[in-house]
């Protein structure tokens, strides 16, 4: 209410009108929030995500996908492009990936002892790597050239040492690469 004006006047009751239907507002507006953050929770709390895949962490490396031998790109006959790769204290396996631009890429990844992470340079390509469980995502790269990759879950002492590098290669010559069928790294032989 404007200080100067007298009690009764007009503009009063046009002030007092106006806040009000502010207040209203602003009340309105917190209960939606409240409503939102009720409705999320409730939510998830009862539909936990519905595709969680398990590995056993005892045989991971001896038998099933993450055996050695399978990590790495490859590229399955209908075309698909999956990544597949440990993480365990201090490293990625394969410390450096081959990845195709402008195709979706899988990834299929898991750690072996504790709570690992990976995100790829400034893509969207992020993800938390939990033992006992399959982390996975399709993201494509746009563009060529090499990314970082950093383990961003604090891991242990050497967490800060723990990088993979991605290689994004042009879609023809990935396809090149590729089409002999067997996994693909970047890591130096
Ligand atoms: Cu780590």
């Amino acid at each position: 209410m404007p200080p100067s004006a007298p009690r009764g006047h007009a503009s009063e009751a046009v002030s007092v009108a106006a806040e009000r239907l502010w207040a209203y507002i602003v009340m309105a507006i917190i209960a939606l929030l409240v409503l939102m953050m009720v409705v999320t929770g409730l939510h998830w709390a009862s539909m936990p995500p519905s595709r969680v895949e398990t590995v056993d962490v005892k045989t991971v490396h001896i038998k099933g996908e993450f055996v050695e031998t399978n990590l790495g790109t490859t590229m399955s006959p209908d075309g698909k492009v999956t990544v597949h790769l440990i993480a365990q204290q201090y490293s990625f396996v394969p410390q450096c990936i081959v990845v195709p631009a402008d195709m979706p890429v899988i990834f299929r990844g898991t750690a072996t002892d504790v709570i690992h992470g990976f995100v790829v340079g400034k893509t969207n390509a992020n993800t938390m790597l939990i033992p006992g469980f399959v982390a996975t995502f399709t993201t494509t790269f746009p563009r060529t050239g090499e990314q970082l990759m950093p383990c961003h879950e604090y891991c242990g002492t050497g967490h800060e040492a723990m990088w993979a590098r991605v290689q994004v290669l042009p879609a023809q010559e990935f396809l090149s690469k590729a089409r002999s069928g067997e996994r693909l790294s970047c890591v130096p032989r």
